[in-house]
Formats: C-alpha cells, structure tokens, sequence
C-alpha cells in the first residue's frame, strides 16, 4: 500500500496530479477551509513546468469516459486443457549448470513417494479458430512463456471475445481482471444475483463452450501515470483455487487509445515479457490423486517419505512454470525499450520480490532492481538494457530462492 501511495505522489512528480494534492487526497488531508474548493477552482502550475489537476479533473481521471466501442472486436480461440507439463524439462539445475542437489531433488526428481517435476495440470491454450484444431504457435522467442495462458492484447476502445471451450475435466471459466464485463462474462459463480442465462459463465462444464465478451473502456487502460500501456491477468474462477493451482492464468496487456499496434502492443514498446511467479501448490490441485498413482515411483524395500515431505516436495516454486531455470531463455536486445509485466497468484507463500541482475526498471517513476508482489498482483516494470550477458532473474525470498525460483534472461547486441 505504502508503494502505491509514494507511486502516486511520483506520479504527481511526472506533472499529471501535483504532488501536493496527491498527497493530500491519499492521505485523506483535504482539511483547512475550502481547500477542496480552491483547488478546484483553476489549475494551478506548481513546480516549473508541471500543471496541477484539479479535484474534478482527478476525478474524472479515476473514472475514465464512458466506454466508447470505437476500436475493433478482437476474438480469441482459447481452451482449457488437460496436458502433462514439466518443471523441468532439462532435468537439472541450469542455474549452477550441475545435477540437481539434494534440496532441488526434493521437488524436481522423481522417485519412491515422489511425484517429480511432471504433473497432470490444465492450462489455457490458444487456438486459430472455433474448431480447436490447430492451435497458435509461439515462437522460439515465446516459448518463455511457458504455462501461461495466451497473450490477450487490445486498446482502449476494443471488444475482447473470447470463444471458450473446456477440455478439462472438471468445470472451468475465464474472469478477466481490470476489464468491463457485464455478469454472463465475469467467469465467477456466486450469490450474484443473476438468473439462469447470467450463470452460464460461471464454470462450463468439461467438454462444453462459452463466448465471453470483455470491453475496454478508458478506466481499464493507462491511468494518467501509468505508461502506455498497463498489465491485467485473467484466470479461471469456477473454482478460483484449484483451477489457478492446476496452471489456469493467463495475462492481459491494455495499451492507451491510438498507441497501439495491429495486434493490440504498444507502439513504443520493442518488446514485451510477461512473467508470473508463484508457488504451485500441487497438493490442491484437482489432479493429485492421479498425480501421485502415475508418477510416483515404489521402491521395494524401502519407506516413502513421510506426507509432510511429500507436501513439501509438490510445492512448485516456479516462473511461468519453471523451476531451477528451466524456462526457455527470455531473450533481450541491447538499447531495446523492453517492457516486463509481472504478476503473481497464490496465498500467503506468494509474497515474491523478483530481482534482475544485470540491468535496472523504472516502476511508477522510481528506479528499481526489485519488484514486489502478493497474489494476484500485477507489476508493469520498463527496462532499457545496457548491459550485454546472461543475467539472473529470480525471487529474492530465501525460501524460494532455495526452491527453485530462479531463472535467467540474455541481453544481446
Ligand atoms: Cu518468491
């Protein structure tokens, strides 16, 4: 909260608010006579060069215009499905460059009363149309992203629809953070208040489809202070906690109206990198019992670990899915405007402190090499690299740091 307030005020810093009244409206000090009133009567300038808004004009910011469908309707072809993922394809530590250790074992190896680095999971997939024949391919650039959800990409102004289909075998949904929605596309069953037709967003039954509509109104892109473009998620909601353990996330990237490219990217941005930290709990995953009967293996003769290391060892510290920098390498260029959203999901564990090596981001209008997140947080981070090498890109919390939540990013010439 403290980050967000002294963001705020920067924000103000960068002559969008005025620091003094940003100040005032988030710490609740609008006190002294009519100060409210005076304020509002004209805009003032207050340090060289910046104008300070008024309290209507900060207002009308927080609102946003009326969602206004000037933009373009962009369909996404997105399946929930069942597929066996892999922590750690490599099957050793690519951070040390050795075998797993004994503490990397205990979560990626398999063995007597270990699952190991595979598990059944559903994960969101994309696909070119209704068919669900043939699903989009990422490039080698993409294959970074790895569990993540497709890439939802659209401008202020533009519809979202979203043909949805569940191939997963228990019910699942899609509810989009940020976004304009109307109860049939929140992807959420609750006390709501809504009627049968309303409802069949909630959790789609396995083997059946939904059409989700999303708009994209002002208060859904770029606040004043924010860059060209900002960082939603989406996640299945039908049951939020063991659809989300089961790898059902995805983000959503927003850019200003008239910023944007074709495809939805901001203009100025060279690249974008989208990542998510979290501890997958793979004890609440709704695949657990057939994760431990497929893989885990029974030694004759000896005793499977005692359930307290069992739990332990299916706790996945994980990037996009990774762990022990397993993930594909994310891949930069020199003197790029490079762009990182991160994001994270989970419970309490999930207080993650992402750290780059090598090469600092402007967050909010402060320098940084570390981020923080809680679950379902969401961080835009903009970075121009100046320093060439492979560099770690991991979690700054001990615990995780020792489970495996590390990995790396290359900056080439
Ligand atoms: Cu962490």
């Amino acid at each position: 909260m403290q980050q967000r307030r002294v963001r705020a005020s920067l924000r103000a810093g960068a002559g969008v608010i005025g620091a003094a009244l940003a100040a005032a409206i988030w710490f609740g000090d609008l006190s002294g006579s009519g100060a409210g009133e005076a304020k509002a009567s004209s805009s003032a300038p207050t340090m060289a060069g910046m104008t300070m808004a008024t309290p209507a004009q900060h207002w009308a910011d927080v609102g946003g215009a009326r969602f206004k469908s000037d933009g373009v309707t962009r369909t996404y072809f997105i399946s929930a499905d069942k597929v066996v993922w892999n922590y750690a394809p490599d099957a050793r530590n690519d951070i040390t460059g050795k075998p797993f250790d004994d503490v990397a074992r205990t979560y990626a190896a398999r063995g007597h009363g270990r699952i190991g680095s595979r598990y059944l999971k559903c994960i969101y997939r994309g696909y070119t149309d209704a068919h669900f024949h043939r699903r989009t391919l990422r490039g080698p650039g993409q294959r970074y992203l790895g569990l993540l959800g497709p890439v939802i990409q659209a401008e202020v102004g533009d519809t979202i629809r979203i043909v949805f289909r569940n191939n997963c075998p228990f019910p699942t949904s899609m509810h989009p953070h940020g976004l304009l929605y109307t109860k049939a596309s929140e992807g959420a069953p609750y006390a709501g208040g809504t009627t049968r037709a309303a409802k069949l967003d909630d959790a789609v039954p396995s083997g059946k489809s939904h059409i989700y509509t999303w708009r994209v109104p002002e208060r859904a892109g770029p606040g004043p202070g924010d860059g060209s473009s900002v960082m939603w998620m989406y996640h299945s909601h039908a049951n939020e906690t063991s659809d989300t353990y089961a790898g059902l996330m995805g983000p959503i990237e927003i850019t200003r109206r008239g910023m944007a490219r074709k495809d939805g990217s901001p203009k100025d941005v060279d690249q974008q990198v989208f990542v998510l930290v979290s501890v997958m709990n793979e004890n609440l995953s709704p695949f657990l019992r057939q994760n431990a009967s497929t893989f885990v293996l029974r030694a004759a003769g000896s005793k499977p670990d005692d359930p307290e290391d069992f739990e332990e060892s299916n706790l996945m510290h994980s990037i996009n899915g990774y762990v022990f920098g397993n993930q594909p390498m994310i891949t930069l260029r020199k003197g790029q405007r490079v762009r990182w959203y991160v994001m994270s999901m989970g419970t309490e564990v999930d207080l993650h402190t992402p750290h780059w090596h090598g090469n600092d981001v402007l967050v909010g209008g402060m320098r940084m090499d570390v981020v923080s997140l809680l679950p379902a947080s969401m961080v835009v981070a903009d970075m121009v690299p100046d320093n060439k090498g492979t560099w770690l890109f991991h979690c700054h919390v001990n615990d995780h740091i020792k489970a495996g939540m590390l990995t790396r990013y290359q900056v080439t010439t």
